[in-house]
């Protein structure tokens, strides 16, 4: 993982040496054990709500290329896509108090938040770009939350090598300002590529986190049972760490 290249000061420092222990089986597991203090940690330098650095419409990159799934393979959706995703919902659901089921125009009539920002991908590259939608913070604020919800799941649309995508962030995320469901890039609707409809933006985490398709969010109190139970794709599959913090 090139991780490494996009972290800087002493976070660089932490998430190198962890990046090291974690090439090894046995630090694997001695990695996951100790989530909750790399957690703690990370959090601890960056601060609770420190946002992510915002770009200018000038640092725009001309083309954000796509990557992992590139569309969903499926008639449904080629179906919504032909008539531009006017029957897609948002299920909100899990521990909530008032599920939901959003529509396009629903997510489209709450408060917007824009932002430019850099995302970067664990396979070497970066791309800037706007993201426009409403804060997470403000549909959860629409469903409630109960007690007991410590996380959000995100259930997307799309498989990959026959699983479905998924991934999830815990509270602190899930109310950071920056923590948009995007449904326009470069003030322009979502691209198949990118993840039409609806995907979301968590700036201070690694591309992997923002799930593309987003057909739900689930509020959960634990990550264990679902899939592999570590809390996404990719930290089911390849030893990608749950908190990709940058
Ligand atoms: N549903 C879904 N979300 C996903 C992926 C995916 O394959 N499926 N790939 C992830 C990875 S590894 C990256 S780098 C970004 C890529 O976003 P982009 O296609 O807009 O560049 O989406 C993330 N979210
Ligand atoms: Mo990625």
């Amino acid at each position: 993982m090139k991780r490494r290249a996009f972290v800087s000061g002493v976070g660089a420092l932490l998430v190198s040496a962890c990046s090291k222990v974690a090439d090894t089986k046995a630090g694997a597991s001695l990695l996951s054990a100790a989530d909750g203090w790399h957690k703690k940690a990370q959090r601890a330098l960056s601060g609770r709500t420190a946002l992510a650095r915002e770009y200018e419409k000038s640092d725009i990159s001309p083309f954000f290329r796509g990557n992992g799934s590139l569309s969903v393979d499926s008639d449904a959706y080629r179906a919504q896509a032909d008539k531009g995703f006017a029957g897609w919902r948002l299920n909100v659901s899990g521990l909530v108090k008032r599920p939901l089921s959003l529509e396009l125009d629903d997510i489209r009539a709450l408060p917007q938040r824009s932002q430019i920002t850099r995302h970067d991908c664990v396979e070497g590259w970066s791309a800037i770009g706007e993201w426009t939608g409403p804060q997470m913070s403000s549909i959860l604020e629409k469903s409630g939350l109960l007690p007991e919800a410590q996380f959000i799941l995100f259930l997307c649309a799309d498989t990959l090598d026959g699983a479905r995508y998924y991934e999830s962030i815990d509270l602190d995320d899930a109310m950071h300002p920056q923590t948009i469901i995007a449904h326009s890039l470069n003030g322009q609707p979502l691209p198949v590529i990118n993840g039409a409809p609806l995907r979301m933006r968590i700036e201070r985490q690694l591309g992997y986190k923002q799930a593309k398709y987003l057909t739900g969010i689930e509020a959960v109190a634990s990550l264990d049972s679902i899939a592999g139970g570590k809390g996404g794709y990719w930290e089911d599959r390849a030893g990608y760490q749950w908190y990709a913090g940058i």
